[in-house]
């Protein structure tokens, strides 16, 4: 899973970046606002049923499940917006290569750093970014229509069902994106989500917006955000500090402060169930392991995500739920007690599934 971490310039992105990654890149000044720039880094999802299973077999690796968080520095907020030419194709090709958006809105007062625009304005600030993303589609939306239109007039067309099939989403797009509605909100069939999956929308991706609230930000305090987008309020600043600190002080800092869990936990879990995932797991002496699959995926593809042998080779899974195999001890007491189940081919998977995939290795 890849997330990009995008929003104005000083609204806090490589400060959460950091928090979220434990990281500690340079924030504030020095560099140039608004230039192009992407860091990345991998994290481990905090699971603890990996921790408990990890415990349970005493494996010599234990591997969690992964995200990649890009920090995108780019936008640049009202200047790009009145010039109407969309993004750099530098930054439109990071963008178009993420699954999902955090979308960090500045919502904190510091006198220090004084907001480009002369106020902090959470709501302003969300339709800006919006409007930059709606801005790009829209363009790459009218291009495709205007290929369309020209193939027409041209009587060059290939395939008359599939033209029309295209001329009517993207004119449907096209009327969405144009009176400010993202394409995430617009209703599409199977076939026609098929056809736009290598066009990589940007407002049709999973956008998680979060507010970056200062130290002292009363939690029932909220901005609404529209366009099928969810929300979350976060302390940027505390966050990093948080996370930088040895995990000995930062408990003692979090009782402290009466903070019970990390944001870091909370926007992983969030976007995790934004972006439709689920966890399934694989135990033994020499590995416990979290995988990522969408939800609904279905045995087979599970196996894919381990190795595509497993996938095309995929015979039987052997199951057993999280809760059956802790609650009963181990993979003895499992059998005995008839929790170990063999599924085919249709088994759609579930979370915290543990499974053990029995293929035929190719080439037999
Ligand atoms: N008080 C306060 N300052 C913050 C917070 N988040 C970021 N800042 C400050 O705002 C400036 C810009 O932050 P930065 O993370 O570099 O923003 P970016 O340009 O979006 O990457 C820095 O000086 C930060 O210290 C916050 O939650 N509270
Ligand atoms: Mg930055």
């Amino acid at each position: 899973m890849k997330l990009g971490i995008i929003g104005l310039p000083q609204s806090g992105k490589t400060t959460i970046f950091n928090a979220l990654t434990r990281g500690d890149k340079p924030v504030g000044g020095g560099r140039q606002v608004g230039r192009f720039e992407v860091q990345t880094a991998v994290v481990p999802v905090p699971d603890p049923r990996v921790d408990t299973l990890s415990a349970m077999f005493k494996p010599k690796r234990t591997i969690y499940a992964q995200v990649v968080y890009a920090d995108i520095a780019g936008l640049e907020g009202e200047s790009s917006a009145t010039e109407k030419t969309g993004f750099s194709g530098q930054l439109l090709n990071q963008l178009t290569t993420m699954e999902g958006f955090l979308h960090v809105v500045r919502a904190f007062d510091n006198p220090t750093v004084p907001h480009p625009s002369g106020s902090v304005d959470p709501a302003r600030d969300l339709k800006t970014v919006e409007g930059e993303l709606l801005l790009n589609d829209l363009l790459a939306v009218e291009r495709k229509l205007e290929r369309l239109n020209d193939e027409g007039r041209k009587g060059i067309i290939k395939d008359k069902g599939l033209h029309a099939q295209e001329l009517a989403l993207f004119t449907k797009l096209y009327e969405a994106l144009s009176n400010d509605i993202p394409a995430r909100q617009v209703e599409l069939s199977q076939t026609e989500e098929r056809a736009l999956a290598s066009y990589q929308l940007l407002t049709r991706k999973p956008m998680l917006v979060v507010f970056n609230v200062g130290d002292d930000d009363d939690p029932a305090r909220a901005t609404a955000v529209g366009g099928g987008a969810h929300s979350v309020r976060l302390k940027g600043k505390l966050e990093m500090e948080l996370a930088q600190l040895p995990a000995d002080d930062a408990a003692l800092f979090m009782e402290e402060y009466g903070i019970t869990e990390l944001g870091l936990n909370r926007v992983i879990q969030i976007s995790y169930d934004l972006l439709g995932l689920q966890s399934f797991f694989t135990v033994g002496e020499d590995e416990v392991r979290a995988w990522t699959t969408g939800r609904g995926a279905s045995a087979p593809e599970a196996a894919g995500e381990i190795h595509t042998d497993l996938q095309k080779g995929f015979i039987r899974a052997e199951v057993v739920g999280y809760d059956d195999l802790v609650g009963l001890g181990g993979y003895t007491e499992v059998k005995a007690k008839g929790k170990l189940r063999l599924e085919g081919k249709e088994y759609v998977v579930q979370d915290g599934d543990i499974l053990n995939i029995r293929f035929s290795p190719p080439g037999k």
